[in-house]
């Protein structure tokens, strides 16, 4: 269970790095000098690290500061041996994105957010990074009538097809990955769920290059199955990036570590990524990052277990999955459960729809309505699976 850089498990410089401040409470941990998180968590076994610009040259710093702060950052990176597979913008954090970054209603905010993107944009791919995440979290309203949603959303995909044009321009080769969340810090986020982000992505002049990076949690606070979620995204060619974390149902963003919300739905979700290619195999060879924050309760060795816990719950659950396919009971129960029927077109090759109509006269429907298709055993297979009992 010693993490490789083979995992490809990659981590958020911001998750580590949280000083655990709420809105209700003080930072309950000291400020973690990037540098310092570079090398632990290159220890623990991470490939990868990832940032907004402002985790690593924090905002308003003086160009020759700048300098300097990045060639330590990227001596650190060498000398740990792990790599910056994906970046992101802060557009959040400042007072002057509260009411958004690329969809403020302050045409200036607009333009300051496009620069500041198209900076880091030019530090990303200095880095290597071919992942770039838009998280929206200041894109959206808590009333109705204070933000025309068309208009937003005209300005969100000026803005995305601008960068889009720019980095192809610039032979960058960097992809984009809209992050998706319903709400906090806005009353209602823009683009909140996966789906809302495909059918957005659908509307751009450089979709090819623009894809999702869902959260397990965002999804969850939708009250939506993010296994299946994953599953559209990979059936739509749009999976370029993922956050792993932990939810326990629809309430605040918990950020919890990997596993410690829906373990069940992590399960079948790790099944899919490792194993669901058609004909077995990894679905999806992207980073394996994790974008949690440790308790507010925890010290700084705690934030390092939490760290090392998704790794190991990752891994854990990759094995058990594992198990689980292997299993000829499981094979068994999948061809009573006709899984792999869903897989046959419905209609044969050159079937008409005269054809079709004018086939299958003895078809009875109540005959075919007393199928059990065995669902239960096969959950209960899956979570014996999951809790080792098999
Ligand atoms: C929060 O889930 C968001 C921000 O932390 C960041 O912009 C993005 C990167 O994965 N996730
Ligand atoms: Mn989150
Ligand atoms: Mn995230």
């Amino acid at each position: 269970m010693q993490p490789t850089r083979e995992d490809r498990f990659s981590f958020g410089l911001w998750t580590v790095g949280w000083p655990a401040r709420d809105p209700f409470g003080d930072a309950t941990r000291p400020a973690l000098d990037p540098v310092e998180s570079v090398h632990r968590l290159g220890e623990l076994g991470a490939w990868g690290v990832t940032f907004h610009d402002d985790d690593v040259v924090p905002f308003g710093t003086p160009p020759a500061d700048r300098e300097r702060i990045l060639a330590r950052f990227r001596r650190a990176c060498d000398e740990a041996g792990v790599v910056v597979p994906m970046m992101t913008t802060n557009l959040f954090t400042h007072p002057v994105f509260k009411d958004g970054g690329f969809t403020s209603n302050d045409r200036s905010v607009r333009r300051f957010a496009l620069r500041k993107v198209l900076a880091n944009l030019d530090l990303a791919a200095s880095l290597g990074a071919s992942t770039y995440v838009f998280w929206g979290g200041r894109e959206g309203a808590e009333v109705d009538q204070g933000k025309d949603i068309r208009a937003a959303l005209d300005r969100y995909r000026e803005g995305i097809d601008l960068l889009a044009a720019y980095v192809k321009e610039q032979g960058y080769g960097i992809r984009f990955a809209i992050e998706p969340k319903p709400n906090e810090p806005r009353g209602d986020i823009l683009l909140p769920t996966l789906g809302h982000a495909l059918a957005f992505i659908a509307e751009l002049e450089h979709g090819d290059i623009v894809g999702v990076n869902p959260e397990v949690g965002h999804e969850q606070m939708a009250g939506l199955n993010y296994t299946s979620g994953i599953a559209q995204a990979l059936w739509a060619g749009k999976l370029f990036h993922l956050d792993l974390n932990g939810q326990r149902g629809v309430k605040y963003d918990q950020d919890l570590v990997f596993g410690h919300g829906d373990l069940i739905n992590a399960f079948s979700l790790v099944d899919l990524i490792e194993n669901g290619a058609p004909g077995g195999g990894p679905a999806y060879d992207g980073p394996r990052h994790f974008d949690y924050k440790p308790l507010r309760t925890e010290d700084v060795a705690g934030v390092w277990d939490s760290a090392a816990a998704n790794m190991r719950t990752y891994l854990l659950l990759k094995e058990r999955a594992a198990a689980f396919r292997a299993d000829p009971e499981v094979a068994r129960a999948l061809e009573v459960s006709g899984v792999a029927d869903l897989a046959t077109p419905t209609l044969g090759a050159g079937e008409s729809v005269a054809d079709l109509r004018a086939a299958d006269a003895d078809f009875d429907a109540d005959k075919a309505g007393e199928r059990g298709y065995g669902y239960v055993r096969l959950g209960q297979l899956a979570l014996e699976h999951l809790m080792g009992a098999r």
